[in-house]
């Protein structure tokens, strides 16, 4: 890593997601920059989102480039100081390195951009319902689905993703 770059240095979310551009000075000596991204995190570490660095590089080369990652902020994400929480760089040979805050503001690295949200949702989905059916399947002889339906509120956004843990 040789520079980081993240431009506007500010964004809207009020009524629209919103998107970083994350110029990042890379350099690898033999086989050249291949594969990354970069993540960053929101004020109370509660929200995060990442985007992949692209690997054909807007100026140099890949073994010494300026390399571009966006980052989509969502509508209505939490105001404040977004920070990146971290960067993964692959060569491609497969060599691998991550590098976190604490490494990149000690290089000096502008790390931060803020976020600007009139109504910011912070509070994630919430339960209200369950119902399995049919409550008894048979798949003796083959596969059978149980539907699933699920009561949720949420208090800005909405529900938009989700999934079980098993
Ligand atoms: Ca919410």
């Amino acid at each position: 890593m040789t520079s980081i770059t993240i431009t506007p240095n500010q964004v809207n979310v009020s009524s629209s997601a919103a998107i970083f551009s994350v110029d990042l000075g890379i350099t690898d000596d033999i086989t050249g920059f291949d594969w990354g991204y970069v993540s960053f995190v929101s004020p109370s570490g509660k929200q995060d989102v990442s985007g992949s660095i692209i690997p054909t590089p807007i100026s140099g080369t890949a073994r010494n480039g300026v390399f571009r990652a966006t980052v989509t902020i969502p509508q209505a994400a939490e105001a404040g100081l977004w920070s990146i929480s971290a960067l993964v760089l692959q060569d491609a040979a497969g060599n691998s390195a991550t590098l976190f805050p604490a490494v990149l503001t000690a290089r000096g690295f502008q790390i931060t951009a803020t976020v600007i949200s009139l109504q910011s949702d912070v509070t994630p989905p919430a339960l209200t319902s369950i119902t399995i059916t049919p409550n008894q399947v048979n798949v003796s002889s083959s596969a059978a689905i149980f539907s699933v339906d699920l009561g949720i509120t949420d208090d800005i956004t909405g529900f938009d993703w989700g999934m079980s843990v098993s």
